[in-house]
């Protein structure tokens, strides 16, 4: 693999889930002969085996559709996705409003099965189905003043019913340096295995960004702005103290109410320990040259 994240693999050729359950199945009978010490590998860090479909849908974090965990699966289907329009405007040759169904007919659509941080310390693995960012860049014709890309999901309070209540100075903001935003990890995902991504997860379409904490993946996107000037975020706007602009994962970092050296596999069952968390989510080959000379603890 030239890449590693132009990854051809499927969901079904990175371990089988059925293999995944009978080596937990193997090891439960290993518990009872008092060799439980090893059960822990079977969530090592580096394990890409994707979360199962209806956790990675049940278990989210959408302010839109209420703040309990359960609350997007249970409230999105108010959300209209089709038809759907993403403004893109600023720094861009081509500004505009463009159709999703017709900047879908134009992307190369890829699976990615990426590692998934939440600044809460709890991880999943998710096969994403999307096409890169910057392939959609392209199309608008990004400028060269341009420094920074700002995000801007749906205000729709009537169909996104949290945003009823002030959980959020709303509509929720996200961005990106232009370098982040170009880099060929960052993706704008429109499925997940193989089949529309639901709308508790972001439909029709959200940023993913695996080595920053989730909050940085935007969800529900209507618009996207090229500028000149570091946009403002949501959590940073809500608690700047805890939550910065670049917010890549790091270890070595400490939240300031709790360590984020680790993390809860969610959906991991019996044996689900927690694993440490690693490097800019263990893509820290991938984009570390991104930072160099910055200061990580600082810039957090
Ligand atoms: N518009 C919007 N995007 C959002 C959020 C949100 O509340 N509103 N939550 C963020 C947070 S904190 C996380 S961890 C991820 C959760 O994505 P998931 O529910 O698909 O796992 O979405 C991010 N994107
Ligand atoms: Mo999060």
């Amino acid at each position: 693999m030239a890449h590693r994240w132009k990854n051809t693999l499927t969901h079904d050729d990175v371990t089988p889930r059925s293999a995944f359950l009978n080596r937990r199945q193997i090891m439960a009978g290993m518990a009872g002969m008092g060799l439980a010490a090893i059960a822990p590998k079977a969530t090592a860090a580096s394990d890409l085996t994707p979360t199962d479909l209806d956790v990675i849908s049940q278990y989210n974090n959408f302010y839109e559709f209420g703040t309990g965990k359960e609350d997007p699966a249970r409230n999105a289907h108010r959300l209209t996705t089709a038809p759907w329009t993403i403004k893109i405007d600023g720094m861009v040759d081509n500004p505009g409003d463009y159709d999703f169904a017709d900047i879908m007919s134009k992307m190369t659509i890829e699976e990615r099965i990426y590692r998934f941080r939440c600044v809460e310390a709890w991880s999943m693995v998710v096969p994403w189905n999307g096409f890169e960012l910057k392939d959609l860049l392209d199309l608008a014709g990004v400028q060269s003043s341009a420094k920074y890309v700002a995000f801007e999901t749906l205000y729709r309070p009537h169909e996104m019913i949290g945003q009823q209540a002030p959980f959020l100075d709303w509509p929720y903001v996200e961005g990106l340096r232009l370098d982040e935003a170009t880099h060929p990890l960052t993706i704008m995902a429109t499925g997940i295995y193989g089949k529309d991504i639901p709308k508790q997860n972001g439909a029709p379409l959200r940023l993913v960004v695996p080595w920053k904490y989730g909050f940085k993946s935007i969800k529900s996107i209507v618009r996207i702005t090229l500028t000149d000037k570091e946009p403002p975020t949501s959590w940073n706007k809500a608690a700047a103290s805890e939550y910065g602009f670049y917010s890549n994962v790091n270890p070595e970092v400490s939240h300031p109410r709790w360590s984020q050296a680790s993390e809860r596999p969610i959906g991991g069952g019996l044996f689900a320990k927690r694993i440490p968390t690693l490097m800019m989510n263990g893509y820290e080959e991938d984009v570390a040259s991104l930072y160099e000379g910055m200061d990580l603890a600082k810039n957090f």
